[in-house]
C-alpha cells in the first residue's frame, strides 16, 4: 500500500536554540570541587572526554547554581556579606545506608525534617518561571528547574550533586531525541512519531517524570520494609522477592501514563496553576506500555500475615528513596493506593522492564506498578510500605493530583474539593501528523496514535474525524494493536481527505463501558490542569493532489524550483498568467453584471 500521506511539513521544525545551563559555582567558594561522585560521573560522561576544569564549566550536566541568603539569616547566623553557613555543619545530612546512594530519608526523623525547614527559610530561591502566558522555550530542556537545583544544593553534601547525576543517568539511559519538558527533577517524553510505532515501549523511549532526583542503589544492599497495620511486618530482600519458592512471579503488560499528559492543551487555551514541576507542559507522550515482571503485592502482603484490619478502608502507602521539596519543606515520595486495588491483584512490585532489569531512572531496583490508575502511584525506588487506615498524607498524595470543578481557581480553590485521581479516564491521542503540519496527499492522509483506559477498561473503538468532530471514520479494528485489560492500543489510518485548506483532525475513543471523551478542551478544564481527556485535535493544511488544478500548481513550483512550504512563505510567482486571467474572466461573464 503506498502511504497515504506524500509530504508532510512540520511547522514545528525549526532550529532549537542552543541550551544554556546555570553556571557551575561551588558552595563555598570557587575553587571547592563537587563531591568525588559527582567528579566520577563526570568521567564517565558519554562523550568519553577527560574534562579539564574549563569543560566542566561548560559541561551541561554541572547544574550547580548559586544561592542567595537573606540578610537577617546573615546576622542570625553571625557571618558577614557573601558568607555562607556550612549546611554540613548546620543540618548534618547523611545517606541513610550503604549502598543507596541519593537517599536520604526524611520521614523517619521529624526533627531533621524541622531543621531542613528552618534552613530553607534563609535562601532567597528563585520563584517559579511564567511558562504559561508566554510561549513555551524553544530549548531542549525546554524548562530547566533552577529553584529545584538550587533546592538540593543547599542542603550540603548529601543532595547538591544530585541534579548533576541524575542528568547523567538521562544520558545514559534515556534516547538522545527525547524531548525533555524539565531538566530537573527529570520529566521527558520521547518524539511523538515513535513512540505509537509499537505497541510496547522502549524502556529508552518511555517517559520519565520525577518529582526529585535519581537514586542509585545497589540491589544486594536493598530491602523493603512493610509495616504499619500489617500483622507482621517483614524486612523483604530482593533475593527473597526473586524466591518463587516464596512468591509466584506476576508479569503483565500495563500502561503508565501520568495525568499531566496532554496538558499543553489545556494550558494553550486556559492557563492554571503554574509549578513548573508539578505542573509541567506535557505533550501527548507522557505515556508508555512495558511488560512488568514482578510479584503481586497481594502476596506479599499475605507473607506478612494480612492486615490488622482488611475488612476496613485501608491504603497501602508507598514512599521512594528520593527528596521531594514543596514549600519549603522536605518529604521522601509518598503515595498511596486501597486496599481493594491490591486484593485484585493489579499492584505488582516489579523489577523487570520489557524482560531488562529497571533502569535506574525507571525506579531501579524495583518499583510499585499500579495497573489502570494514574502513574503517580506507581512509586519508583521504593524504600517501604506502610499500611495505614486513610489515604497518605504526603503531599503528592494529599494536595497534588486533584481534579477540579472549573470554577474552582486560586482565588478559591482547598485541597478537599478536588477529586484525588486514581483510575485513569478514556483518551486518546493523533501523534502523527502534528499540529501545524502542511500535507500534500492524493485524497488520503495517514493519522497514528493512540488509545487508552484505565480501571481495567480498554479501548473498544477509535473514530477519527477530518472536520473538526461531524463526521467520524471508525478505525478498522485490524489497525489497532492488541487488546489489554490495562493497555492502550496504538492504531494507524488512511483518512479520507477531499478538502482542502485548514483541517481540524480530531480523534476521540470509546472504551468496552461505552465511555467516550469530552468534545473540547474547555468541557474538561480544570485549574490543576490534569487528565486532558478530551478529543484530541490537531489543524492540518489540506494540499489535495488528486484534485488536477492542485497538482499543476505543485507541479510549477517543482518545476521553477522555487520552495513551497512554509506555505506561509510569500509566493515569488503570479498566481495566474495574465492569458488564463483573461479566458476565466470571459467565462464567468466578466466582474460585474450587465444590469
Ligand atoms: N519515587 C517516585 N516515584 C514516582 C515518581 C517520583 O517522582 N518519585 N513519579 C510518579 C509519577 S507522577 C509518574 S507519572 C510515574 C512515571 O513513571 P516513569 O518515570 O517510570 O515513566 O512515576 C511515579 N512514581
Ligand atoms: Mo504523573
Amino acid at each position: 500500500m503506498a502511504p497515504a500521506t506524500l509530504l508532510k511539513y512540520h511547522a514545528q521544525d525549526g532550529p532549537a536554540e542552543e541550551y544554556t545551563h546555570v553556571k557551575t559555582e561551588s558552595f563555598h567558594n570557587a575553587n571547592t570541587p563537587a563531591s568525588p561522585n559527582a567528579r566520577k560521573a563526570r568521567h564517565t560522561n558519554v562523550a568519553g572526554t577527560d574534562n579539564s576544569k574549563d569543560e566542566e564549566l561548560k559541561s551541561p550536566w554541572i547544574l550547580h547554581p548559586s544561592l542567595v541568603l537573606k540578610e537577617d539569616v546573615l546576622q542570625k547566623w553571625g557571618k558577614g556579606e557573601g558568607e555562607i553557613p556550612d549546611p554540613d555543619e548546620v543540618l548534618d545530612l547523611k545517606e541513610e545506608r550503604k549502598g543507596w546512594h541519593g537517599y536520604v530519608e526524611w520521614e523517619l526523623y521529624p526533627e531533621r525534617k524541622a531543621r531542613v525547614k528552618e534552613w530553607m527559610k534563609g535562601f532567597d530561591f528563585p520563584s517559579a518561571p511564567e511558562f504559561q502566558f508566554v510561549p513555551l522555550p524553544k530549548t531542549n530542556p525546554i524548562l530547566e528547574g533552577v529553584r529545584w537545583k538550587q533546592y538540593h544544593y543547599a542542603l550540603g553534601k548529601a543532595t547538591k550533586d544530585i541534579p548533576a547525576e541524575s542528568w547523567l543517568w538521562v544520558q545514559k539511559e534515556k534516547s538522545p531525541d527525547m524531548i525533555h519538558i524539565l531538566q530537573f527533577p527529570y520529566n521527558g517524553e520521547p518524539p511523538r512519531d515513535r513512540l505509537v510505532s509499537t505497541a510496547l515501549t522502549t524502556n529508552e523511549d518511555h517517559f520519565v517524570r520525577n518529582h526529585g532526583g535519581i537514586p542509585e542503589i545497589d540491589e544486594d544492599e536493598y530491602f523493603l520494609d512493610i509495616g504499619g497495620l500489617v500483622n507482621e511486618p517483614k524486612r523483604i530482600t530482593m533475593a527473597m522477592l526473586k524466591d518463587e519458592k516464596l512468591f509466584p512471579r506476576q508479569s503483565n503488560i500495563v500502561t503508565i501514563q501520568c495525568s499531566g499528559t496532554r496538558r499543553i492543551e489545556q494550558i494553550h487555551q486556559y492557563p492554571g496553576d503554574g509549578d513548573e514541576l508539578i505542573n509541567a507542559p506535557w505533550g501527548e507522550g507522557a505515556i508508555g506500555t512495558a511488560r512488568w515482571t514482578g510479584v503481586s503485592l497481594k502476596k506479599v502482603i499475605k507473607y506478612c500475615g494480612g492486615l490488622k484490619y482488611p475488612d476496613k478502608p485501608m491504603h497501602l502507602e508507598f514512599l521512594g528513596a528520593d527528596t521531594y521539596f514543596k514549600q519549603g519543606e522536605v518529604y521522601n515520595y509518598a503515595v498511596s493506593v486501597p486496599w481493594r486495588k491490591v486484593k485484585a491483584n493489579e499492584v505488582l512490585l516489579a523489577w523487570e522492564m520489557n524482560g531488562q532489569p529497571l533502569p535506574k531512572i525507571h525506579g531501579f531496583p524495583l518499583r510499585t506498578v499500579v495497573f489502570g490508575y494514574i502513574g503517580a502511584r506507581s512509586c519508583k525506588w521504593l524504600t517501604r510500605i506502610n499500611v495505614l487506615d486513610a489515604p497518605s498524607e504526603g503531599p503528592v498524595q494529599k494536595k497534588e493530583y486533584l481534579y477540579y470543578n472549573s470554577q474552582v481557581g486560586k482565588h478559591n480553590v482547598t485541597y478537599s474539593a478536588g477529586f484525588s485521581i486514581q483510575d485513569m479516564l478514556v483518551s486518546s491521542a493523533i501523534m502523527s501528523p502534528v499540529d501545524a503540519d502542511q500535507i500534500i496527499h492524493d485524497g488520503k492522509i495517514k493519522m497514528r496514535g493512540w488509545a487508552y483506559s484505565g480501571g481495567g477498561h480498554w479501548p473498544v473503538r477509535v473514530e477519527v474525524s477530518n472536520d473538526g468532530g461531524s463526521v467520524w471514520y471508525e478505525v478498522p479494528h485490524e489497525q489497532m494493536s492488541e487488546k489489554y485489560f490495562y493497555a492502550w492500543r496504538v492504531w494507524e489510518y488512511d483518512l479520507p481527505v477531499d478538502a482542502e485548506g485548514w483541517l481540524e483532525l480530531v480523534v476521540r475513543c470509546w472504551d468496552n463501558s461505552m465511555n467516550t471523551q469530552p468534545t473540547f478542551v474547555r468541557s474538561a478544564w480544570n485549574w490543576d490542569l490534569h487528565v486532558t481527556s478530551s478529543c484530541h485535535r490537531i489543524k492540518v493544511f489540506s494540499i489535495n493532489r488528486s484534485r488536477p488544478k492542485t497538482a499543476a500548481k505543485l507541479k510549477m513550483y517543482e518545476e521553477s524550483g522555487i520552495p513551497f512550504f512554509p506555505i506561509t512563505k510569500p509566493s515569488a510567482v503570479p498566481l495566474e498568467s495574465d492569458e488564463r486571467y483573461a479566458i476565466e474572466m470571459a467565462a464567468r461573464g466578466g466582474r460585474d453584471p450587465l444590469e
